[in-house]
């Protein structure tokens, strides 16, 4: 299935100062738009996936053909979790209400996030019975593909801070803490 760059419901300077504008627009319309096009170019190889959900892909990776795995893996999980990570920001006078039991992980959260070394991404879970707790991810792999469902996330790709933060990251992570769209990470815990 052909994939599409969603639409931010927001400005790019609609996180300032928290996340600049220039860091917010080159990231949608460079590195998340790139994500989407290669993953459309991998995806034109392997026309027999038409009828699957990126989410599918993801899931069951090793069910993606081996010439266009990698791409999938990578690109489509770029795809995916930019998607998500999006969706979980909004400006922070209107993000809601901060939700205590995600609040109470932000210590541990944020010690993760700081010493994650190289690329990637931090997540909070659910697990079946319904407990959270944090996982991290390589590069662009998503938490469906260790089977879990994610309800939080942060992108500590040195893309998604550097022009504002440099090497300081912990000031990012702590940043983000004020643009969580929390009604939206309700919805996703309570699904
Ligand atoms: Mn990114």
């Amino acid at each position: 299935m052909r994939q599409e760059l969603p639409q931010l419901s927001y400005a790019y300077d609609a996180l300032e100062p928290f996340f600049d504008a220039q860091t917010m627009e080159i990231h949608y319309t460079k590195h998340h738009a790139t994500y989407v096009a290669k993953l459309n170019e991998a995806l034109i190889k392997a026309p027999q996936l038409e009828d699957k959900s990126l989410e599918e892909l993801l899931a069951n990776i090793n069910l993606v053909p081996e010439e266009i795995r990698a791409a999938v893996r990578n690109h489509g999980g770029g795809h995916y979790n930019h998607s998500l990570f999006w969706k979980m920001l909004a400006p922070a006078r209107q993000n809601g209400t901060a939700i205590q039991e995600i609040f109470n992980l932000k210590d541990q959260f944020n010690d993760v996030a700081t010493k994650l070394f190289g690329s990637g991404w931090v997540w909070i879970v659910k697990d079946a019975a319904g407990n959270l707790s944090i996982i991290t991810t390589p590069n662009q792999d998503t938490p469906l593909s260790v089977g879990k469902k994610p309800v939080l996330g942060l992108d500590v790709w040195e893309h998604a801070y550097y022009l504002k933060y440099q090497n300081r990251r912990p000031e990012y992570i702590e940043a983000w803490w004020n643009v969580i769209n929390w009604d939206f990470v309700n919805k996703l815990i309570n699904q």
